[in-house]
């Protein structure tokens, strides 16, 4: 029988900050049988059980997880999503750029600094894996929280679409040359806390930390609790000013965390609707097609079992809080002046076989077989440049460069965009149907939240900026699973100079020799590294583990 997770997981005990430990974790992949919707089918699992556990740690705690893939039939490669793995880029897990496919009977260890709090989760980040399961929360707590004083206990809530088709199935579907409407996968069923239970036991006059995480494979939802208000206090791990919400509008891949009182007397049950957007563009004052919200979930905050258990909440319009507009916490301003500008224009378009694709800039994404990270530690002073990785979008920043980021989103619907080992400064965000970015329009925000994935509207764009700092090999890319599949992602060279002669971990470095993929040299593995033979300039055009 599957079970989900129990809601309430967490009773904060105020305790003491403690020495730094290392928090550790004996993890075999397996398939598992589960029926998170009510329609049974294999899933990823963790030691043959699903959903997968929670990693809780202390900041400055390092966290190591022993991963053994024993899927039998599949790679994998398991990211620490929003953990900027600082001096442990080896660590990301993102296979292709920062690790080979970890083959089946192969471990590997992941360890890695937990730098700052919040509310993350991992996820495999090979092969479209997580929609298939493989995604769990991971949860940094703050002894030094600046509204530890605010709540009494924390409830994780994770929200998802449901596929009952395995991915490899949905996306010969998708990348196919019949697909000429660049047509994702539609989900089955919205899931709340990977089907588990979705009624909250909660006290009257209790406040409550709610760690709402989206781990849909496209679609975003819509949350709203009866009448409360939600009192946000962090995105993605950056706390932010205490802002009061309604609604709230979580895309793939983000994180809120807020706040929710229950009235001192109250009287009954307050249900919650998560109710799943499927529509283009919920922006559309005018919509070409009624929007439409046929997958939701209520749930129901429980004071009392014996009251009514049944209500079902109904919103008349969605109109989420502009998550562009929340303050940081530390009033830290926007980044300036810009050293580097890149400027990504987003849209559909064909490969050379008549294949549906993503790209930036008329480019898509082809991975490579040596990893970006270890081309980068490898080719000494060559490592700068960019035709030596491959047709990945690499784009070099140098250390300590302020880096602007504007995605243009010519396309129809609202996507996601996530970057690794940085929460980037979102400076603006405007409204769908705003056009391309110009440089004489654009309005910054001096003070701009920080946050690691942002929905930009459809036919507009949005400008982030990074410090780099952090010397690594990061992706930049679409969350919204199938579009990553798709080849919607570039690569971030961050600070070459500091990855020359970085010291990749020998088990990791097995891996490689397991799938016989060489651990240095340019894209392909050739030591010269402007010699192509070898690099992959053609996506594959069949979808098999
Ligand atoms: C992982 O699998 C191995 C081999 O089957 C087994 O010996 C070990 O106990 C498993 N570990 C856990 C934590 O289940
Ligand atoms: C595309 O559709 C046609 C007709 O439905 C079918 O014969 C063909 O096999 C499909 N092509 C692929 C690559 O699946
Ligand atoms: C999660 O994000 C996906 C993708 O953007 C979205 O479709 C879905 O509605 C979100 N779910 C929730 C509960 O916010
Ligand atoms: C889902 O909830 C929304 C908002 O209350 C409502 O408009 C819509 O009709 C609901 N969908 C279904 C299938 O009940
Ligand atoms: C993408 O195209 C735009 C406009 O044509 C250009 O300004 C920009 O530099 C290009 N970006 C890249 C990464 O080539
Ligand atoms: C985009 O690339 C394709 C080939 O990959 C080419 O046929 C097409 O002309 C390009 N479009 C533009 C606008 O450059
Ligand atoms: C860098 O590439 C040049 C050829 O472009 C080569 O002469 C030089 O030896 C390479 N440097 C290193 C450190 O490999
Ligand atoms: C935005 O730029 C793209 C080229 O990248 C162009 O095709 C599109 O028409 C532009 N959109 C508008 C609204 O001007
Ligand atoms: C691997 O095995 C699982 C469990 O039997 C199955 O559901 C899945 O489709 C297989 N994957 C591939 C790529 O064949
Ligand atoms: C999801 O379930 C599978 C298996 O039952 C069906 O084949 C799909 O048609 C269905 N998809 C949707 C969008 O309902
Ligand atoms: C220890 C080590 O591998 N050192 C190498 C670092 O990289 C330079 C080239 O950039 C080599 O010359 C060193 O041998
Ligand atoms: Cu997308």
């Amino acid at each position: 029988m599957h079970r989900g997770y129990h809601p309430l997981l967490i009773i904060l005990a105020h305790a003491q900050r403690s020495l730094a430990k290392t928090v550790t974790y004996d993890w075999n992949v397996t398939w598992v049988f589960a029926s998170p919707d009510g329609f049974g089918r294999p899933v990823i699992g963790i030691n043959d059980a699903w959903p997968c556990p929670i990693v809780e740690a202390d900041v400055g705690d390092f966290v190591s997880i022993n991963l053994n893939n024993q899927l039998g039939n599949e790679t994998t490669g398991l990211h620490f999503h929003g953990i900027n793995q600082i001096s442990s880029n080896f660590m990301d897990g993102a296979v292709g750029t920062n690790q080979c496919p970890l083959p089946p009977d192969h471990a590997v260890n992941y360890r890695f600094y937990a730098d700052s709090p919040g509310t993350y989760w991992y996820h495999s980040h090979s092969m479209g894996q997580y929609p298939d399961g493989f995604r769990g929360p991971l949860i940094i707590h703050d002894p030094d929280d600046p509204y530890k004083d605010d709540y009494d206990a924390e409830v994780i809530l994770t929200l998802s679409d449901w596929y009952r088709d395995q991915t490899p199935t949905l996306m010969e579907t998708m990348i196919n040359p019949n697909n000429t409407q660049f047509a994702p996968p539609l989900p089955n069923s919205t899931i709340v806390n990977d089907g588990g239970n979705t009624h909250i036991s909660v006290k009257a006059g209790k406040t409550y930390r709610f760690r709402i995480i989206n781990w849909s494979a496209m679609f975003s939802t819509f949350i709203q609790f009866d009448s409360l208000d939600m009192d946000v206090i962090s995105i993605d791990g950056s706390y932010v000013k205490r802002q009061s919400a309604q609604q709230l509008r979580v895309s793939a891949a983000q994180r809120f965390d807020a706040l929710i009182t229950i009235p001192g007397d109250a009287d009954r049950n307050y249900p919650y609707l998560v109710a799943l957007d499927i529509n283009q563009d919920f922006a559309d004052k005018d919509p070409p097609r009624p929007l439409v919200y046929l997958l939701n979930v209520t749930g129901m905050l429980v004071t009392d079992s014996d009251k009514d258990t049944s209500g079902i909440l109904t919103v008349d319009k969605f109109e989420p809080f502009d998550d562009s507009t929340f303050g940081p916490y530390d009033d830290e301003a926007v980044y300036e002046p810009v050293d580097k500008q890149l400027v990504l224009n987003f849209d559909y378009c064909y490969d050379v076989n008549g294949y549906p694709r993503a790209c930036f800039n008329n480019s898509t994404y082809i991975a490579q077989k040596v990893p970006a990270l270890y081309t980068a530690a490898s080719l000494g002073e060559n490592n700068t440049e960019t035709a030596a990785y491959g047709p990945v979008g690499a784009f070099v920043v140098e250390y300590g460069e302020i880096l602007e980021i504007v995605v243009n989103n010519n396309n129809d619907a609202i996507h996601p965009f996530h970057l690794h080992g940085h929460q980037f400064q979102v400076v603006t965000r405007p409204a769908s149907q705003t056009g391309n970015w110009s440089a004489e329009d654009v309005s910054i925000n001096d003070l701009p939240p920080r946050r690691d994935t942002v929905a930009v509207n459809p036919k507009s764009y949005a400008v982030f900026r990074i410090k780099a700092d952090n010397p690594g090999v990061f992706l930049f890319h679409c969350h919204v699973e199938w579009h990553v599949e798709m080849g919607l992602s570039i690569t971030l060279i961050e600070a070459p100079d500091k990855l020359r002669n970085y010291t990749i971990p020998q088990d990791h470095l097995d891996a490689c020799d397991a799938m016989g993929i060489p651990t240095t040299g340019n894209a392909a593995g050739n030591e010269d590294w402007e010699d192509t033979d070898g690099f992959v300039t053609v996506p594959p055009t069949t979808y098999t583990g």
